[in-house]
């Protein structure tokens, strides 16, 4: 019997690959949420060298970086929907721009969302530049590995699936379908996938996700208080703002034009293994400057 196991951090763009590469091919796996901010010894001990997450480990054995694992599950369940093509020319070039695309591509475009300002617009600039070569490299292709959804796409995912949700948050329209129509098709085609489609998270709880991250980043401490909370199920999480200042309404959409799914009742209790902390989030765009105070999660930053 084979015992898969996954430990890796809630929305990491590293990690999902792997979870949509385990759907794809069917197998059954455990996963172990990592804190980004405090590994697990555990996963300290399988990682050594880089300690950072996602690692899978098969029948008691780690096997570490996303898309040396991704590489890994293909040739071990090789029965199952292929990712790389057997023929080593297409093979080492999905190789290639795989690496590109978390080498440049990646930082790049997180880097739009983490930085502000001069260093903001400089990290756009590099982004569209990438991403022409990525919109080049696709054509007209449904999938960045041919026709047939693959390894290529897969390391792309977190394109398809964190693009919009950052637009969101930075307020910077990147993927936009006048400069980029064939990518804007393939995000599209990409998030159709049932294996990924059905995946935490969904775009809206990402959404909340990197809204709460960038507000806890930026540290706005000195706005009306307000507290929020979260409930963690299976799919990852959802938060619920309570603003008693604003009038009749305890609770509120939590991101310029994403609504939390809000819960209403606030007797809420959250069920274990959450654990609290304070974390302070500016809600930029709809609602007066507010920052929460209290909220409770469980969480690792992407
Ligand atoms: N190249 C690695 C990157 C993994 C990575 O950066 N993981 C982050 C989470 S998204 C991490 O574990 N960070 C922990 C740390 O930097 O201490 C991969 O593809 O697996």
């Amino acid at each position: 019997m084979e015992k898969v196991k996954l430990f890796a951090t809630w929305s990491s763009p590293f990690a999902k690959r792997v979870v949509w590469a385990l759907k794809l091919k069917g197998m059954e796996y455990e996963i172990v949420y990592e804190d980004r901010t405090n590994l697990s010894p555990q996963l300290l001990m399988y990682n050594p060298v880089y300690k950072k997450a996602p690692v899978l480990v098969h029948n008691e054995v780690p096997i570490c970086d996303s898309l040396v694992i991704l590489e890994y599950i293909d040739e071990i369940w090789k029965d199952a929907t292929p990712f790389l093509p057997r023929d080593p020319l297409p093979k080492a070039n999905e190789r290639f721009w795989a690496k590109f695309g978390d080498e440049q591509v990646l930082p790049a475009f997180y880097g739009c969302y983490k930085k502000q300002g001069k260093d903001q617009e400089e990290a756009k600039e590099t982004t569209l530049a990438h991403l022409k070569r990525v919109e080049q490299l696709l054509n007209e292709k449904k999938f960045l590995s041919g026709e047939s959804f693959g390894f290529l796409d897969l390391a792309f995912g977190w394109l398809a699936d964190s693009s919009h949700p950052l637009e969101v948050v930075t307020g910077l329209k990147l993927l936009d379908e006048d400069s980029f129509p064939n990518l804007c098709i393939w995000r599209d085609n990409f998030l159709k996938i049932p294996a990924i489609n059905e995946s935490w998270p969904d775009q809206e709880t990402l959404t909340i996700k990197l809204q709460k991250s960038k507000g806890s980043n930026e540290n706005n401490r000195n706005e009306t208080s307000s507290f929020a909370e979260a409930n963690i199920g299976d799919e990852g999480f959802t938060l619920c703002y309570h603003f008693p200042n604003l009038p009749g309404n305890k609770q509120v959409l939590s991101s310029s034009d994403q609504a939390a799914r809000v819960y209403k009742n606030s007797s809420f209790s959250p069920p274990p293994p959450l654990r609290s902390t304070s974390i302070f989030y500016h809600n930029a765009t709809s609602f007066p400057r507010v920052s929460i105070q209290q909220q409770t999660l469980i969480d690792s930053q992407p």
